[in-house]
C-alpha cells in the first residue's frame, strides 16, 4: 500500500533548510555536510540518444524542438495528493517545446556565450538575508546525500545536505565533475537560471499547464504518461527508485540514486522523453499550496499565494514531473498531475528544466 504520510513538499522543505540551516548551525554543520556525501557509484550509460541533443543557437529559437498543437484537455485528476485535484478542463495554445531535459552540455553552451553565473555559484543576497552571516551566505546547493537507514520520512533533513561548492558543475559537491556527462540533465540550476537560459534563446519555460498538456502526449486522464500501467510491471518507463527511500535504491531501471542521461526511457505519444522521473522540472505557474487558485478564491493574488511565510517570502514556482528520488511509497509524483514547488532561491540535485517556444508558430508543422 502506498503511505502517502511520507511525503511532504522535499523541495520546499529543503529550500527552507538551507537558511535554517545556516542560521542555525552556520559553518560547523555545513562543513561537515560535505564529509557525509555518499559515496556514488558511477552511472551505468552517459548517453542514451544518438548524438547529444542539438546545441542551442539564439538565431534559430525552435532548433530541435517538438511542436506541440494547442487543444482543450482536463487538467489535474482525482487527486492522489490534495494539491493535484480536482481535474478541469483547460485550453493551451500551440507551442514548440524541447524534446528532452536541458542537459549540462547545452547549459555549458549558454554560460560559455554569455558569462553566466548561477544562484548556486553566487553568495546569497545580503539585502534577502539580513540574518545571516557573510559565512553563511557563502554560495551552495542542496546535495542529496540518502541515508544509511531508515529514517523519519518527514524530515528531508536526514537525505539532503546545503554543500558549498556545489552547483551545475559540481553536482554532487566540490570534488565531483560533469566530465563525460554532457548528455545528462543539467541540475542545481534556480528558477532564475532556468528563465535566464530560456530568454536566451528568446524561449521561456512552460507554464504548468503546457507542461502537463506535453507530458500526457495525447492520452486523456491517464495516470501516467504512458497509460495507466504502473512502471515496472513490464519494462522500466523512467527514472524512479526503486527501494526502500532514502537508504538503498536497487537500481532496476538501470540507474542507482542518481539521474540518469536524458532519452534513456521510450518517449511519450509526442516524443518528448523524461516526462517522468530523472528530474523535476520548472514551470511559470506560481504554487499556491493550498491548491490551484485557492489563494485567489479567497481574494489574494498568485504571487501573495505563492509567499512562503518560513522562507523570507519569496514567490515559489510549480515543479512537475517528480524525479530520480520518487519511489511508489515516497513521493510518487512521476505522474503528469502530480506537482509541488521548487526551491524559491535555489536549485537541488533532482531539479532541471525545459523551455518553450509560443512565437512563430506553424500548426501541423510536427518535428523539426
Ligand atoms: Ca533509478
Amino acid at each position: 500500500m502506498i503511505n502517502r504520510q511520507t511525503d511532504r513538499r522535499t523541495s520546499a522543505l529543503a529550500a527552507a533548510l538551507r537558511v535554517v540551516v545556516a542560521l542555525t548551525l552556520g559553518g560547523l554543520l555545513l562543513g561537515a555536510c560535505s564529509r557525509q556525501a555518499v559515496q556514488r557509484p558511477a552511472p551505468s550509460r552517459t548517453s542514451c540518444l544518438r548524438g547529444v541533443p542539438v546545441m542551442p543557437d539564439p538565431a534559430r529559437p525552435t532548433l530541435g524542438m517538438v511542436h506541440i498543437r494547442g487543444a482543450r484537455f482536463n487538467m489535474g485528476a482525482v487527486p492522489v495528493r490534495p494539491e493535484e485535484g480536482p481535474a478541469h478542463s483547460v485550453r493551451v495554445a500551440g507551442f514548440w517545446i524541447d524534446p528532452t531535459d536541458v542537459t549540462n552540455a547545452q547549459f555549458a553552451r549558454f554560460v560559455t556565450a554569455t558569462g553566466y553565473r548561477t544562484l548556486a555559484e553566487r553568495p546569497l543576497d545580503g539585502v534577502k538575508y539580513p540574518g545571516l552571516t557573510q559565512e553563511q551566505r557563502r554560495p551552495a546547493s542542496l546535495v542529496f546525500v540518502g541515508a544509511k537507514g531508515r529514517v523519519d520520512l518527514n524530515d528531508p533533513s536526514q537525505w539532503w545536505r546545503v554543500m558549498p561548492g556545489a552547483n551545475w558543475r559540481h553536482p554532487w559537491g566540490p570534488d565531483s565533475t560533469i566530465e563525460g556527462l554532457g548528455a545528462f540533465p543539467v541540475v542545481h540550476v534556480a528558477y532564475e537560471d532556468a528563465l535566464a537560459y530560456a530568454h536566451w534563446l528568446g524561449r521561456d519555460l512552460p507554464s504548468e499547464a503546457e507542461w502537463e498538456y506535453a507530458a500526457r502526449g495525447g492520452l486523456s486522464d491517464k495516470r501516467y504518461v504512458w497509460g495507466d500501467d504502473p512502471p515496472g510491471q513490464s519494462q522500466p518507463r523512467a527514472n524512479t527508485w526503486q527501494g526502500v527511500f532514502p537508504v538503498e535504491d536497487a537500481g532496476r531501471d538501470g540507474f542507482k540514486a542518481g539521474p540518469s542521461p536524458v532519452g534513456c526511457f521510450a518517449p511519450n505519444g509526442y516524443g518528448l522523453y523524461d516526462m517522468a522521473g530523472n528530474v523535476w522540472q520548472w514551470t511559470t505557474d506560481l504554487f499556491d499550496p493550498a491548491g490551484p487558485g485557492a489563494g485567489v478564491a479567497q481574494g489574494g493574488t498568485p504571487e501573495i499565494a505563492s509567499l512562503d511565510p518560513a522562507h523570507h517570502n519569496i514567490a515559489r514556482h510549480v515543479i512537475k514531473g517528480g524525479s530520480f528520488l520518487c519511489s511508489d511509497e515516497y513521493c510518487y509524483r512521476y505522474r503528469p498531475a502530480a506537482r509541488t514547488d521548487g526551491p524559491p532561491d535555489g536549485g537541488a540535485s533532482h531539479i532541471g528544466f525545459r523551455t518553450v517556444f509560443r512565437g512563430l508558430v506553424k500548426p501541423n508543422a510536427g518535428r523539426r
